[in-house]
């Protein structure tokens, strides 16, 4: 596939995928608006379309609940093809949503899209409609999900860090109950190879905390404390962070003063606290539970991604080194878990394959700190599993094997980022 054969391919996988005022991050497997998608897939949009890399993040901040949160997964339509439904989560809004949020990267990609906009006028007028929403989802998370002011929130559930069936989780998962989860029938496996999926223990316990947070009412001020499962991932964190700082940066552009100093407070005591995750044995950060204050030695991507936030130059450093060693083990960087731990499993959705999605922000994140050693080697291999394998979800490290859904919406904007 030349350039412009996989250019010309990337976007029939936008166009296909587009609903209009948002996209699906695939046919069938994801009918929905997914959160993290959209704002990863509007950068690729506004490549070649600003008026609808804005549309995708207007449609996504316009379901932003009152006290701030930005839901995981927008119920556009009725579709019964995905499991859980609208009728599992009973947030009871007008359009359905989860309960839950999701890596708030919209941030990021607001400011991105606004600096290179062609159309200075709309992104302008874009931005300053937007930037005070996601400045309200910050604040959210910083109130509801580090109530202890640590300056590191926690993810409640698996499916709010993206990475759903990490290893990471795995100790912290057994002491979220399955009792009382009725039987119930997955739909992604009849889209998806099972072997690429989480497993039905996984989804049984996914069920439990739905299930907990909806007794809960969906009230942000109680979940937190009632959940036996609080996550500080440093990937979901450097996110988070990054967006503040991104934030800051074009709020105080726009003679938005009081974003930009909250923001640039926000991302300022993130990065501090970021220290508190350092290993220095692997080289990266590791993830914190939270309910028992236990480090999780776990070697995955969450914690190579805390590269992504504006961290000391010799952190990033060390992450560059740590990627060239899992380079030794793998034939296409950077893989969701290390090859060389023995939990690896190279089909496995979050648990050895690579997602260009996470190479993309980990390249961002190393040429921020001006550590671009890695980057070329990183994006080529991004390039070779789409030449070898298409527009996958997510690929095996080692084979390049296709896994979980094909002809995906934000595989193919980070083609398009990567091309552009
Ligand atoms: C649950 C849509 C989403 C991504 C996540 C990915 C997967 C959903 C699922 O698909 O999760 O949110 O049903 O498996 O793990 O990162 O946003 O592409």
């Amino acid at each position: 596939m030349n350039r412009q054969d996989m250019m010309d391919h990337a976007r029939q996988v936008m166009t296909d995928n587009d609903r209009g005022t948002y996209t699906v991050p695939t046919h069938g497997l994801y009918p929905f608006q997914w959160n993290w998608d959209s704002a990863l897939s509007a950068l690729g949009f506004s490549q070649y379309d600003e008026p609808r890399a804005w549309t995708e993040i207007d449609t996504l901040m316009a379901h932003q609940w009152d006290d701030g949160m930005v839901p995981h997964i927008i119920f556009h339509q009725p579709d019964d093809g995905y499991f859980p439904g609208p009728d599992v989560w009973g947030t009871g809004r007008d359009v359905p949503t989860t309960g839950i949020t999701q890596p708030p990267v919209a941030g990021f990609a607001v400011c991105r899209i606004h600096d290179r906009a062609k159309d200075k006028a709309l992104a302008s007028e874009k931005a300053r409609a937007l930037l005070p929403k996601i400045h309200a989802w910050h604040q959210w998370f910083y109130r509801s999900r580090d109530p202890q002011s640590t300056g590191l929130v926690a993810l409640l559930h698996p499916w709010e860090s993206g990475r759903d069936n990490s290893v990471d989780w795995d100790a912290a998962f057994e002491r979220v109950p399955t009792e009382g989860v009725g039987t119930f029938t997955r739909r992604d496996t009849t889209h998806a190879n099972p072997a690429h999926r989480p497993t039905d223990d996984q989804y049984r316990r996914y069920i439990w905390l739905v299930q907990k947070f909806r007794s809960l009412n969906w009230d942000n001020s109680k979940l937190h404390d009632a959940s036996p499962f609080q996550m500080v991932d440093p990937g979901f964190n450097a996110i988070l962070i990054r967006s503040c700082h991104k934030v800051a940066d074009l709020a105080g552009r726009l003679g938005m003063v009081e974003i930009a100093a909250q923001s640039r407070a926000m991302a300022d005591k993130g990065v501090a606290a970021m220290e508190t995750l350092w290993d220095e044995k692997l080289g990266q950060y590791l993830c914190l539970d939270r309910t028992t204050g236990d480090v999780v030695d776990s070697p995955s991507i969450g914690g190579i991604l805390g590269v992504f936030a504006p961290i000391p130059k010799e952190r990033a450093a060390a992450i560059s080194r740590r990627i060239e060693t899992l380079a030794e083990s793998c034939e296409y960087l950077i893989p969701s878990h290390d090859p060389a731990a023995p939990e690896f499993e190279g089909l496995r959705y979050w648990r050895g394959p690579v997602w260009l999605i996470v190479n993309y922000m980990i390249s961002d994140g190393l040429e921020q700190a001006g550590e671009t050693r890695m980057v070329d080697r990183i994006m080529g291999d991004c390039l070779r599993l789409i030449e070898t394998s298409g527009f996958a979800e997510y690929h095996d490290p080692i084979t390049a094997e296709p896994c979980g859904g094909a002809h995906f919406t934000w595989t193919a904007a980070m083609v398009i980022e990567i091309l552009e």
